[in-house]
């Protein structure tokens, strides 16, 4: 029998039509008069699949006869937003399917709307993973994006009574139709049990005894590059339990309970913890992190390597690219591999795992470094203890070879930590490991150097690089404003949206008045789609003519809302008594998006004063409608799409040297809207790269923070200092917020007065003298268009599609294919 290779439909309407109709009624039971929209959007979502089919088929095929180097992206995160346009544009069959469906009777925009979005991530470090297999893709890089299918993703947020309470996110409820199962490539994962030596015909080996497993079932999503028809590919694991799932822990032979102990297994991909940063040791974190590196590396080598391929090659035909330190598990995992199954030497296996495994860091926050007790790492994984221990043990004889037998820096250096109990520290795991170590912006990674990992850098200072991080400008530019991304194509041409840096072209339309005038109608008509989508989500609508002021982002206290806060809370004052004349205030729309950790009290607090706030200040008639504060529910990728490209301007007001780096500061550049902000994370770079005269800086710099930290840092007296933040804090604890009762907010004002762990108070007057510029330069309308458009024209640099150039030339060493 001759096998038909596989063909995509015909890529014209007709064809498109019919593929769409015949999906309707052979995948989803209905004619198209019986379809309701969610069937609709089902048969469209496979009838772009049925198009990029054959070449996801050619790609994995190439990938195993071709001894390109391959990518794999090791993330417990992906935060991917809405699948269907993305994979329209990157199919170019956005045009055809509008046209084809429009035949069918059905508005397109109708089924876009249907689409939950897979939020498998929390914040930056999961939207950036899939930011970077967006270009990789677009680049041609043979990429495999490696992570977990969670069967809830980051919960959906609600208020009651300006309060976040959590929902579950249960994305998979209407249909995934962007994955595949593969249950006959599923690994089987083990863990805990005990480790024993035997004799392997006169080796002495270990082997490690597990006591349970469970099986880690792949689905596969499409990850097309734009218009270059190559179709990677992102293998998400999910949790089944074995047939031969070992009960004896759990079972007293009761059949039923035997079959719910089933789900002890099952709950590895039941759910990503929704916490940021503050890792809190759980053992099932643990478990999903050895659940999906054990499964990912194990299937890079058994299903993508040739079955003859000798392992001493790893490193030229593999990196393995540690996103944060929650893959780490992978170095003594690979070493049990090479080791205990393959049966290298030990020293040689090191080579090997040194070669394929590189590290970057996203954080500079001291509690947000993850660390796991020997004991519960012990227990799950008592093999990769031991591996971790001589991995250690070998490490400081090389320090002291280097330095000496100095006890301090020894302890200092040591994987394991003593206190305040024995401990494992996975970033330190990962230097010694890596073959580079990256920080995310140039400022973090000089902290990095310095500070946090600064004896590791004295004894490799090459290992040490920075990546400054980039965003996808097909998503976040192309997709999320089309208005703009016409005036721009037609203004430089298309190439633009995989050239970024081309967008310096606009440098020169920046004095023209027509083209200022194209652009900032723009912004009009993007300010008009996003209150759309607020009403649409039962929110207020925007004000027309107002300034939009927007901070989204994870809701933490090094991030500095409470800032945010202060500053509206002082406008208002100011009006209402006086100090202001409200002619001088411009109006303004805050707009805030953030979910705050479940369990994080203090960034709940938070949320309740925005929203306390927000109420009292929008109603009051004495500010005459100047100010306004929108907070919709449950900002996630989909609505940042909105946002962003409606926003004038972009809050980005972190305590220098906390945030690493930031990304959505480089989608509000791009799309238009001018910083206010500190020089902290990636704002260094924006600034310099649009100019201070087109960025409103404020603020301590890192080492003014130091200083004052050192010198002993006192909130009070900046509270006496400072008649405006008096005023405004006295309003709060006076219960102006909290229909009199001063209990409420109390918590917040006391740790603002007498902690203040993120100097919001220091940096108070700062800020607020730079609100003052913000309000005069928009004044000036003009002047204002003008530097939203430099902005756009000088941040190419933020493409994520450069951060993979670094990487690649950098740390990976490998090349795009053919
Ligand atoms: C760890 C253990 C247990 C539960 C959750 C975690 C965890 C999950 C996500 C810890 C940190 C997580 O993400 C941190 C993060 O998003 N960092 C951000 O990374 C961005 C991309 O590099 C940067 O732009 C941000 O500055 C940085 O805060």
């Amino acid at each position: 029998l001759a096998i038909a290779p596989v063909v995509a439909p015909a890529a014209s309407v007709d064809g498109f039509a019919k593929q769409f109709l015949q999906n309707l009624n052979f995948d989803q039971g209905v004619t198209l008069s019986t379809s309701d929209v969610n069937d609709q959007y089902l048969a469209l979502a496979y009838t772009v699949r049925d198009y990029l089919m054959a070449r996801w088929f050619d790609d994995r095929a190439q990938q195993k006869t071709q001894q390109a180097k391959t990518v794999c992206y090791l993330s417990a995160e992906y935060l991917l937003g809405r699948q269907l346009d993305n994979n329209l544009l990157a199919a170019r069959l956005t045009d055809i399917a509008t046209e084809a469906l429009a035949q069918c009777g059905i508005d397109i925009d109708d089924l876009r709307q249907v689409e939950i979005e897979p939020g498998l991530g929390n914040g930056g470090l999961g939207r950036l993973a899939a930011c970077f297999i967006d270009s990789l893709a677009t680049m041609s890089v043979p990429t495999i994006g490696y992570g977990i299918r969670y069967e809830y993703g980051i919960f959906r947020q609600a208020f009651a009574d300006g309060q976040q309470i959590e929902q579950p996110d249960a994305w998979l409820r209407m249909g995934s139709p962007w994955d595949f199962a593969h249950p006959e490539a599923a690994q089987t994962i083990s863990f805990a049990g005990t480790t024993e030596t035997y004799d392997d015909d006169g080796v002495e080996r270990t082997r490690w005894v597990p006591e349970w497993n469970v099986l880690a079932v792949p689905y596969n999503m499409m990850v097309p590059g734009y218009h270059n028809g190559r179709v990677n590919t992102l293998r998400l694991w999910r949790a089944v339990a074995t047939n031969a799932f070992d009960l004896h822990t759990f079972n007293s032979g009761d059949y039923v309970q035997s079959v719910r102990a089933q789900t002890f297994a099952e709950n590895i991909s039941k759910v990503l913890y929704p916490e940021d940063s503050t890792p809190q040791g759980k053992e099932l974190r643990l478990q999903q992190q050895y659940f999906f590196v054990a499964a990912s590396i194990a299937d890079f080598i058994e299903n993508v390597l040739p079955g003859d391929f000798d392992l001493e090659q790893l490193p030229e035909r593999v990196i393995f690219q540690l996103n944060d330190t929650h893959p780490v598990i992978g170095v003594p995992e690979l070493m049990r591999v090479l080791v205990d199954e393959k049966k290298l030497e030990w020293d040689a296996a090191w080579a090997i795992t040194q070669k394929c495994f590189a590290y970057t860091c996203h954080t500079l926050l001291p509690e947000a470094l993850e660390v796991w007790s020997v004991d519960l790492l012990g227990r799950l994984l008592p093999r990769h203890l031991e591996i971790i221990y001589r991995i250690n043990d070998e490490f400081l004889l090389e320090v002291r070879e280097r330095f000496g037998d100095d006890e301090m820096l020894i302890r200092n250096m040591s994987i394991i930590g003593e206190h305040p109990y024995r401990s494992v520290r996975m970033a330190y795991l990962a230097t010694v490991a890596g073959s580079k170590v990256n920080g995310v912006a140039e400022l973090h990674s000089q902290l990095l150097r310095d500070n946090v990992l600064k004896d590791f850098a004295a004894m490799w200072p090459d290992k040490f690089t920075n990546v400054t991080n980039g965003v996808t400008p097909r998503r976040f530019l192309r997709l999320a404003n089309p208005d703009l991304s016409a005036l721009i194509t037609e203004a430089l041409g298309a190439g633009w949206t995989v050239d970024l840096e081309r967008l310096r072209g606009l440098e020169a339309l920046a004095d023209d008045a027509d083209f200022r005038e194209r652009f900032a109608a723009v912004k009009v008509s993007n300010k008009r789609r996003l209150s759309r989508v607020l009403e649409a989500r039962g929110e207020d609508a925007l004000d027309d003519g107002h300034m939009l002021d927007v901070m989204i982002k994870r809701l933490h206290e090094y991030k500095r809302q409470t800032l945010k806060v202060l500053h509206i809370v002082s406008t208002y004052e100011g009006i209402v008594s006086g100090r202001l004349d409200i002619a001088d205030v411009q109006a303004r729309t805050f707009l805030f998006g953030a979910k705050a950790a479940p369990g994080y009290g203090m960034a709940k607090r938070i949320i309740h004063l925005i929203n306390a706030v927000g109420e009292v200040v929008s109603a009051d008639e004495r500010v005459q409608g100047k100010l306004k504060v929108l907070y919709p529910a449950n900002y996630n990728v989909t609505l940042a799409e909105s946002i962003i490209p409606a926003a004038d301007l972009s809050e980005q007001i972190s305590l220098a040297g906390k945030e690493a780096s930031g990304t959505g500061n480089m989608k509000l550049a791009l799309n238009g809207a001018l910083t206010i902000g500190t020089d902290d994370g990636a704002n260094v770079e924006i600034r310099k790269l649009v100019g201070d005269d087109n960025f409103f800086l404020f603020g301590m710099s890192e080492p003014e923070v130091e200083a004052l930290w050192a010198e002993g840092y006192r909130p009070a007296d900046f509270y006496q200092g400072d008649e405006r933040l008096r005023s405004a804090i006295d309003l709060i604890a006076a219960g102006a917020f909290s229909g009199g009762d001063r209990t409420v907010f109390e918590p917040l004002v006391s740790n603002l007065l007498y902690e203040d762990r993120f100097m919001a108070l220091a940096d108070f007057s700062s800020y607020l003298d730079a609100q003052d510029r913000v309000d005069a330069a928009y004044a000036d309308q003009d002047g204002w268009v003008r530097a939203a458009i430099l902005n756009v024209a000088r941040s190419g640099y933020f493409s994520s599609d450069r951060a993979m150039r670094d990487y690649l030339e950098r740390i990976w060493h490998a090349t795009p294919v053919s």
